[in-house]
This record gives C-alpha cells, structure tokens and sequence, in this order.
C-alpha cells in the first residue's frame, strides 16, 4: 500500500476546507494514517520547498506556507500518489479538472489550497521530513475488504 504527504495550506485552513478537503480524500476511500495541525517553521519550508530556491515563486511561496497553520496528513491506499494528486486537480487552478479541489475552490496558483507528494520517492521523503514514525498510525479500518481488492 503506498503512502503519499498531504498539506492543507494556510488559505484552505483559513477558509475553513479542512474538513472538505479530508472528506473528499476519505469519500474516495484513501486511509488518513498521520495528521497534525501545525505552523510551518522557516526552517521545515526552506527544506520542503529546497527543490524550488532560486525560482521566481520561491521566496512567495515560502512566505505563503509560513503565514498562518497547515493540517499535514499522511494518506494510505493503492495508488495513493496518483489518487490524490487527481482528487487535488493540476497545481495550476484554472488547469485543474472540474470536480477537483483546486477547480471547485482555487483561481491563482500561489493561493492552491493544497500539497501532495508527485512521486513514490518524494511521497516518503515527505512523510519522513513531516512526521516521526511514531507519529503514523497502522490499523484496520471494517471498510478496507470493500475498497481495496
Ligand atoms: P505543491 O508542491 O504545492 O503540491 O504543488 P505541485 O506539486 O502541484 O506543484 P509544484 O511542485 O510545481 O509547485 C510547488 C508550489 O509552488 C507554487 N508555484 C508553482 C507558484 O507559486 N508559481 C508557479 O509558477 C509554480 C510552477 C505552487 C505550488
């Protein structure tokens, strides 16, 4: 089962889709297996974002993930990278598919409401970064039999 990082940014906790956007993810049938509520240290932004430093967006970026709390959440399933990348829609709102979060709440790409990992590689670098081991949680949940074949 693979295991993929999400983030629900300032502007989404703000305006007060933390609970659509965890629904959404749970309506789909992924597994929230780690979540905490969080304000972003310079630090943990620098490193995250290190892949972007030097870009144009970069020091917007660093200051929009700092500027008020995340809900960082590890999600569990089949797939997972790939489903919740969909579920979120392009990182560019007006690219994002209809039905997506980024379609049904964004318009500008530095205000996308939300992160999650692109890769396999990425997605557990992420969650290493993010959360201490003990921080995730194992378990059973009765549904699993009827979503995962
Ligand atoms: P994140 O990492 O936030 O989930 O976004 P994506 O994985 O979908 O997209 P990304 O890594 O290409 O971009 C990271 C982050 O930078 C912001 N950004 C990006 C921006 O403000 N202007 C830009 O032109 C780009 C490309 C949005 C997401």
């Amino acid at each position: 089962m693979q295991k993929t990082f999400v983030i629900v940014k300032p502007d989404a906790v703000q305006r007060g889709l933390i609970g659509e956007i965890t629904a959404r993810l749970e309506r789909r049938g992924l597994k929230l297996v780690g979540a905490k509520f969080l304000a972003v240290s310079q630090e943990l932004a620098e490193t995250h974002y290190a892949i972007h430093k030097g870009k144009p967006f970069y020091e917007g970026l660093i200051n929009y993930i700092t500027s008020s709390p995340v809900m960082a959440m590890v999600w569990e399933g089949p797939d997972a990278i790939a489903a919740v990348r969909q579920t979120m829609g392009a990182t560019r709102p007006t690219e994002a598919a209809p039905g997506s979060v980024r379609h049904d709440f964004g318009l500008e790409v530095g205000r996308n409401l939300t992160h999650a990992s692109d890769s396999p590689e990425n997605g557990e670098a992420e969650v290493n970064l993010w959360f201490k081991p003990e921080e995730l949680v194992s378990w059973e949940r009765a549904t699993d039999a009827w979503i995962f074949e």
